[in-house]
């Protein structure tokens, strides 16, 4: 029997990964849209034919039961978030309603609707935060530096929660940083590669950025929701951390990202006050044996390779629009 599966983040980069790889896989998929005339669902659709758009927002119990209702998943992969760390500073309240909350308003939903529906929670590395060990693995305590990671602290526990409480199928992937060619342009990794399109062109002189000592364990999101998959095609519901393993700064990744179109990023990098952050996260790396050992999963990318992937890319997306002569971020 075919399998269903709903997202919710469908227009985000894990969104549409994730809506590939179930829909290779035979899946049925619907997308959780909310508001009206959101301009990304065209870039979904493009990117996944096949996916369904039902209405529903993670601050609206209501239309999350319906929403189940209509779909009557397998399957729910919470992706949906205000996942952007800058942004929840300034708008913690927002941040804790639909990352945090948002998290128990779906598990209340499967509740009622259907306590058999399989649920992937998108926990993240910076729950850590300020860490206490590293490698930081599935038993390393939390301490999150910004709403966003308080936020997900919380979703994480909730989740652990109800598949304690209720015996629900219940799964966190505690995902370290992941990348992609569509990648939001407000991440630095993205910001960076947009930036060097456009000088290598010729459409801007100077990138300017926030803190560049941070240190980050950077993979490929295609990569990385293959093991959410895998989280919720195991026997029991468990919580994994996603990780490469490897830490590596900004510096070096502007390093490779300007050497990748042969500029050399001194001359072009700037820094504003405006993306430093009120409380950084200084360095993050995840030992990710356990999803090795039990869901086989292993990262195919190296950060080399992320770094030129995104690169072409860009500079593809950035030579067509010049050609046709309209501007493209
Ligand atoms: P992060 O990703 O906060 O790790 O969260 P981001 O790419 O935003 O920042 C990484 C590091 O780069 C520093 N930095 C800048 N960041 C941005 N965005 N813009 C800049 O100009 C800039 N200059 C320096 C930041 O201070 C930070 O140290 C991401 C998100 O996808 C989360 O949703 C996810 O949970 C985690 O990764 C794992």
């Amino acid at each position: 029997m075919s399998s269903t599966a709903l997202i919710t983040g469908i227009t985000g980069q894990d969104g549409t990964y994730l809506a590939e790889l179930l829909i290779s896989r035979g899946y049925t998929v619907y997308g959780l849209v909310r508001g009206q005339n959101n301009p990304r669902l065209a870039v979904v659709a493009q990117l996944c034919p096949g996916v369904e758009f039902v209405e529903g927002d993670l601050l609206d119990q209501s239309s999350l039961i319906a929403a189940l209702e209509t779909c009557q998943p397998n399957e729910v992969y919470n992706l949906g978030a205000i996942s952007f760390v800058g942004l929840s500073f300034k708008q913690a309240l927002l941040t804790g309603e639909i990352t945090g909350l948002g998290v128990t308003r779906m598990l209340e939903a499967i509740r009622t609707v259907n306590d058999k529906i399989k649920f992937y929670q998108a926990s993240s590395s910076e729950m850590f935060g300020k860490v206490r060990e590293s490698p930081q693995t599935e038993l390393t305590p939390f301490h999150p530096r910004s709403p966003y990671g308080v936020a997900k602290v919380y979703g994480h526990y909730i989740t652990v929660n109800y598949r304690e409480s209720y015996g629900m199928f219940a799964c966190s992937g505690i995902l370290f940083n992941h990348e992609s060619p569509r990648r939001g342009m407000e991440f630095v990794t993205r910001k960076i590669t947009n930036g060097v399109a456009r000088i290598k062109l010729g459409m801007q002189k100077q990138l300017t950025l926030g803190n560049l000592e941070s240190q980050r364990d950077w993979g490929f999101a295609g990569d990385y929701v293959d093991a959410m998959y895998r989280m919720l095609q195991q026997p029991d519901p468990d919580d994994y951390v996603i990780a490469t393993g490897e830490m590596h700064s900004i510096r070096e990744f502007l390093e490779l990202a300007f050497t990748r179109a042969g500029l050399d990023w001194r001359d072009h990098v700037g820094s504003d006050p405006r993306f430093f952050r009120p409380a950084e996260v200084d360095r993050l790396v995840g030992d990710a044996s356990k999803a090795r050992d039990k869901l086989g999963w292993t990262p195919t990318t190296t950060f080399k390779d992320l770094a030129n992937m995104m690169v072409d890319s860009d500079l593809a997306i950035q030579q067509r629009a010049a050609a046709a002569g309209a501007p493209a971020g």
